[in-house]
């Protein structure tokens, strides 16, 4: 047995088997590349569903975890710390936001978004107590918890785990007078993904957005966008709301905010949604801690400093280019918005997966969804060659 084969074995014995990974067993990353145990390297084509988006170990952001780390890691939130401060500073002079409210995963940001807004609509807005509705769309992502899956049409995501929340009302993504027609009196908020990452890089018809802003304006409804897989220059643009020129009320980040080395999240906030909160009403042990902190910081810092979002803007429409060209009679769509893409097979095509498969003995790594499609997202720091080279590779492929 090498020594993949006994950890994978080990891993099955062992572990939940809540996921099925591709068998490669990886133990090194740089950039855009990533190595396994029997040292054959891959380009990278998920960057950890976009967490790694300023590529693998970035030794700036190695350089502010290591001096943090062995300065001060955790105070909780009982003290303050030397970091947080920055940190705030920092995301609300890039993204302009009033209030901010760090968090560690994804789905805690938008479980604190959904108390928030909650809150405010009861508080400010004035909705019956335990009325508060929050419109999502159908195939969305939010996360895992009890209160998301409660609203996910997916059925793996959310059959068997029940009770659910109640006081969420799903409409089709894409569709503005569907949101319209959802809004009533008790309408709080709408959570959406800008663009929908594991309904397979699903990007709404323009105007959409344009749209939902005005009626969320008009109506006194919370906008809630969430950025965690779409923003911090994943799509080309810092966040993904700036392709329509709107701006949310409440905008989710994370994965991407540390870079891929920690869990590090955010609830950003340019109304008067997170002034709800009060001492004692929110809060976890290592949600803006000093760690955190300077490892978000640097990561935002390397993201705007070296040219990430520009490259993703101009790499992804030469990718976006190369799979385009590509002739194949079992390419049904090829859609995607800076480095966020998606190949989309015929169904006779017999499923993404073995694709992914011969692409992983090429040496790529990508991610099927959703039986048929491909999903591509490699970190932001690709190179056209490399580009060129990925499309080669899945040219061979697909092709
Ligand atoms: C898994 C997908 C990606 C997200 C959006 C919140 C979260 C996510 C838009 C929650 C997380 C991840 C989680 C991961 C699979 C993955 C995913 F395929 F499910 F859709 F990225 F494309 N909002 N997405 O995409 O963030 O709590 O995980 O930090 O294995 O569940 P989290």
């Amino acid at each position: 047995m090498t020594t993949s084969e006994k950890l994978i074995a080990t891993e099955q014995r062992l572990g939940a088997n809540n996921y099925k990974p591709l068998d490669v067993v990886l133990t090194r990353g740089e950039g855009v590349y990533v190595w396994d145990t029997d040292g054959n390297r891959y380009l990278d084509c998920l960057s950890a569903y976009s967490a790694v988006n300023q590529g693998h170990c970035h030794p700036k952001i190695l350089a502010a975890m290591v001096e943090q780390a062995g300065r001060l890691t955790l105070t909780s939130r009982a003290f303050r710390n030397d970091q947080l401060a920055y940190l705030y500073e920092e995301l609300a002079a890039l993204t302009g936001s009033h209030k901010i409210l760090p968090m560690n995963s994804g789905a805690e940001a938008v479980e604190t978004a959904i108390k928030a807004v909650r809150k405010w609509g009861y508080e400010v807005k004035g909705v019956p107590e335990g009325k508060a509705e929050i419109i999502v769309c159908a195939d969305n992502f939010h996360g895992r918890t009890l209160s998301i899956i409660s609203f996910s049409t997916d059925p793996d995501a959310r059959i068997g785990f029940g009770p659910y929340t109640p006081g969420f009302r799903t409409i089709p993504f894409g569709d503005a007078e569907a949101f319209a027609a959802a809004i009533n009196a008790n309408t709080v908020a709408a959570l959406i993904e800008p663009i929908q990452g594991e309904a397979g890089v699903i990007i709404p018809p323009a105007g959409y957005f344009t749209r939902i802003r005005e009626l969320c304006t008009d109506n006194n409804v919370t906008l809630i966008l969430d950025e965690i897989q779409t923003g911090l220059g994943r799509t080309g643009k810092l966040l993904a709301e700036e392709h329509e020129g709107i701006e949310a009320d409440v905008t989710l980040i994370g994965k991407a905010l540390s870079g891929g080395f920690y869990p590090v999240s955010a609830v950003l906030s340019n109304s008067e949604v997170l002034g709800v909160l009060k001492p004692g009403q929110h809060g976890s042990t290592f949600g803006g801690n000093p760690l955190a902190c300077a490892v978000a910081r640097t990561a935002l810092k390397v993201l705007t400093e070296e040219g990430m979002i520009e490259n993703a803007a101009v790499m992804g429409d030469y990718f976006l280019d190369g799979l385009r060209s590509i002739r194949s009679n079992i390419v049904r769509d090829v859609r995607g918005r800076g480095l966020m893409m998606a190949i989309e097979l015929e169904p006779e095509a017999g499923g993404a997966r073995q694709y992914c498969h011969a692409l992983k003995e090429r040496g790529l790594l990508a991610k099927d969804t959703h039986d048929h499609t491909i999903r591509l997202a490699p970190p932001l720091v690709i190179t056209r060659e490399q580009v060129d080279w990925a499309v080669s590779q899945i040219e061979k492929t697909i092709g």
